[in-house]
């Protein structure tokens, strides 16, 4: 820092130049994060100054908050579920965990999670200290539960399913591994970061969140498909024990407890997330999630009429293709201008079809792949 502050004017400028380099969204096809909704822009300038790390100072926030996690819960079959709004998916993942570890009885802890999960789980197994064990995948890339079972032992404190997986878009049987949870009395956390807001709208049912006897946490994330400002994630149990496992004593704040992984914590994104979802409602997300889809749909034919498929077909807003040689057919892409991603196993190119992408868009972006794909046949 300088001894003398600048203008306005000239840090504004700084800014804009930073801001100009960063990507558009328009030809991003590899984020799972797209713009916020101006009402949620508009309430998180609100609330900017709203510490629910200190909530007896702000017990508006706090209430807006708790209405916040109801309406997460109603969307995901309890609005009588208790949590709150986290940084997002890494935090609600490794907090659902560490809720686990905490009411398990074993002092050499594991979860099972599958080969597909988020790397998340990776920090949870160096953080908390737990084993993290990967279950196979079936050949549509869902956890074989079988698998699962078969890592499960006495020091298993919880598994975890996925609902809308991270690379392939694909939804875990969430069912069976609930029977399973029930039966062997085991903690179930489904990860539905990504997927939360997309499931609850698709043609096709799925069982993936409380109606299931026992699941008994989720996560699931406003600012991905939320449409809401980052950082806001959603972390959910349905017994509010599992919170209280959490609690840590803070002597000299206006509340005596806390259960957040970070103190001074956003209410700006609580504030955010509440806006646009009260704003939209179900049928505004249905609407979303239906635009998202039929661009998936597009893809999937535009791609079949240049002779490249999908690994699977698309389940949500993720679709993943066998291009060949994916490294060169993604750089070819990438000095086109339009930012793909791919997936690890196998190797193929991965797409995620945010909000953000319009038809005309797409149909450039398809030109560009049939042209490269070609190039290299
Ligand atoms: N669980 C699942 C299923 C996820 O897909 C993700 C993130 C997480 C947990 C972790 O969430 P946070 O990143 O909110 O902590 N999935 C994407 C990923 O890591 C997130 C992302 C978003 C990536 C925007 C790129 C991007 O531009 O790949």
């Amino acid at each position: 820092m300088k001894d003398k502050g600048e203008s306005e004017q000239a840090v504004l400028e700084r800014l804009s130049n930073y801001r100009a380099r960063d990507i558009s969204y328009d030809r991003v096809l590899s984020a799972m994060c797209t713009h916020p909704h101006p009402i949620a822009a508009r309430a998180h300038e609100m609330f900017m100054e709203a510490n629910l790390g200190d909530a007896g100072l702000f017990p508006g926030a706090h209430e807006m908050e708790h209405e916040v996690i109801a309406m997460l819960g109603g969307m995901l079959g309890d609005a009588g579920v208790h949590g709150y709004i986290t940084t997002g998916g890494t935090e609600s993942n490794i907090q659902a965990i560490r809720a686990a570890r905490n009411c398990g009885i074993s002092d050499k802890p594991n979860i099972v999670v599958s080969e597909s999960a988020h790397f998340s789980f990776d920090k949870i197994a160096d953080l908390l200290r737990v084993e993290v064990r990967k279950a196979d995948l079936d050949e549509v890339f869902r956890v074989d539960p079988a698998s699962v079972e078969a890592h499960i032992d006495d020091n298993t404190v919880a598994i975890v399913g996925i609902a809308g997986t991270t690379e392939f878009g694909q939804v875990d049987p969430i069912r069976e591994l609930s029977d399973m949870a029930v039966e062997r009395s085991i903690f179930l956390h489904v990860d539905a970061a990504f997927g939360a807001f997309v499931i609850p709208f698709l043609d096709k049912r799925y069982d993936f969140d409380f109606r299931l006897p026992g699941v008994s946490s989720m996560t699931a994330d406003p600012h991905k498909m939320g449409l809401c400002t980052i950082p806001a994630g959603g972390l959910l149990f349905r017994d509010p024990s599992h919170l209280h496992e959490l609690h840590t004593h803070t002597p000299y704040l206006t509340v005596d407890t806390q259960y957040s992984l970070s103190g001074t914590r956003s209410g700006a994104v609580a504030a955010a997330a509440y806006a646009v979802m009260r704003h939209l409602g179900l049928d505004g997300y249905r609407t979303t999630v239906e635009h998202c889809m039929k661009l998936t749909r597009r893809v999937v034919e535009r791609a079949g009429e240049f002779g490249v498929e999908p690994l699977i077909d698309p389940v949500m807003n993720v679709v993943v293709l066998d291009v060949g040689d994916t490294v060169k057919v993604r750089k070819a892409m990438g000095a086109r201008g339009w930012y793909t991603s791919i997936t690890r196993r196998p190797l193929a190119l991965r797409l995620v079809i945010m909000p953000h992408m319009s038809e005309k868009r797409l149909e450039e972006f398809l030109d560009d792949l049939e042209q490269v794909c070609r190039e290299r046949t």
